[in-house]
C-alpha cells in the first residue's frame, strides 16, 4: 500500500515534467509496488492539479493501448484510459506548435461525442452507440513524460496514458452513416501513406473499447457525461512529429482531416 503523500508526489512530478517540458524516469523502478489501481489514483491527482493550475475542465476521455501490437509490446491484455481536458483540444486549422511538447507523436483515431451519460458497470456496445451524438475523424498527439517513451503499464496510466493534445474534425457523422468495423483508414505524413488500417482494429469495434472503459470508470466514481469527447484508440502506430511536417487521416465515408506542424 503506497502512502497518499507518495501518490501526490508522483502526480506533482509528472505535472512539473509536462509543464516545464522535461523527461522523468519511470516510477516503477523507485516504487516496484506501484499497481494499475494505484496508478489510476495518481492519474486522478494529476488531473486535479492540471484543472486547478491550468484553469481547465474535463472534456472527455481517451483510450490507449487498444491495438494488439501495443498490448503485446507491454505484455498486457487490456487497454488503458486517460482524461481529456478542454485545454488539450486544438482547432482544426490551427498549426501545431511543438514548443511545449517533449517528444510528441501523432496517431489517427475515431472520436465519439456523447449526447447521453453512459454509466457502467454493464454498458454494452449497443448502449455506447445509442448514447453517441456523433462521430468524427480525429488525431491524437501523445507525449509521454517518460524518458524515451519507456514505461510500464502503471507508469503510463499515472501519466494520463501519454495524453497531450487532440484534434477533432468539424464534419459530424451519425453512427449509422459509417461502418465502424470495416471502414478503412489511411494515415499520411507529408502526403505519403505511412499506415493503413480499419476501424475494427480497435478491439473489433471502437465502441467495444468505450464500453470497456465505461465499465471501468464507474469503479473509480467516474462516468462518460453528455457532451464528452472520447478518443476510442489509435488505428495505426503513431508517427514522430517534426517541425514542418503535415499529417492527414482519411477514413472511408468521412472528410479527411489534416494538420500542419509549425516550422
Ligand atoms: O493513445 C495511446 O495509445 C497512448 C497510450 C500510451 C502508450 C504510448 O504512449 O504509446
Ligand atoms: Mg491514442
Amino acid at each position: 500500500m503506497m502512502k497518499t503523500d507518495t501518490l501526490e508526489q508522483i502526480a506533482y512530478e509528472l505535472y512539473l515534467a509536462e509543464r516545464d517540458v522535461y523527461e522523468v524516469t519511470k516510477f516503477v523502478e523507485q516504487y516496484p509496488e506501484l499497481t494499475v489501481e494505484t496508478a489510476y489514483e495518481i492519474q486522478a491527482k494529476l488531473i486535479e492539479l492540471k484543472c486547478k493550475h491550468e484553469q481547465t475542465t474535463i472534456s472527455g476521455f481517451k483510450l490507449g493501448l487498444t491495438s494488439k501490437a501495443k498490448q503485446q509490446m507491454m505484455g498486457v491484455h487490456e487497454p488503458s484510459y486517460g482524461v481529456l481536458l478542454a485545454n488539450m483540444a486544438l482547432n482544426v486549422q490551427q498549426p501545431i506548435s511543438l514548443k511545449s511538447l517533449i517528444h510528441p507523436k501523432i496517431e489517427p483515431e475515431v472520436a465519439f461525442v456523447f449526447k447521453q451519460d453512459l454509466i457502467g458497470p454493464v454498458v454494452t456496445v449497443a448502449q455506447v452507440l445509442t448514447a453517441t451524438e456523433y462521430i468524427a475523424p480525429a488525431m491524437e498527439i501523445i507525449d509521454s513524460r517518460y524518458l524515451n517513451f519507456n514505461f510500464t503499464l502503471p507508469d503510463v496510466i499515472a501519466d494520463n496514458s501519454s495524453s497531450s493534445r487532440y484534434i477533432v474534425g468539424s464534419q459530424k457523422y451519425t453512427v449509422s452513416e459509417v461502418d465502424l468495423v470495416n471502414m478503412g483508414c489511411i494515415f499520411s505524413q507529408n502526403d505519403e501513406i505511412i499506415a493503413t488500417s480499419t476501424a475494427g482494429s480497435v478491439m473489433g469495434h471502437p465502441a467495444r473499447a468505450i464500453a470497456w472503459m465505461a465499465n471501468k470508470l464507474i469503479a473509480r466514481g467516474q462516468h462518460i457525461r453528455a457532451g464528452d469527447v472520447v478518443l476510442s484508440g489509435a488505428l495505426t502506430g503513431s508517427a514522430t512529429m517534426r517541425s514542418g511536417d503535415s499529417f492527414s487521416v482519411s477514413f472511408d465515408g468521412m472528410e479527411p482531416l489534416s494538420v500542419q506542424v509549425e516550422l
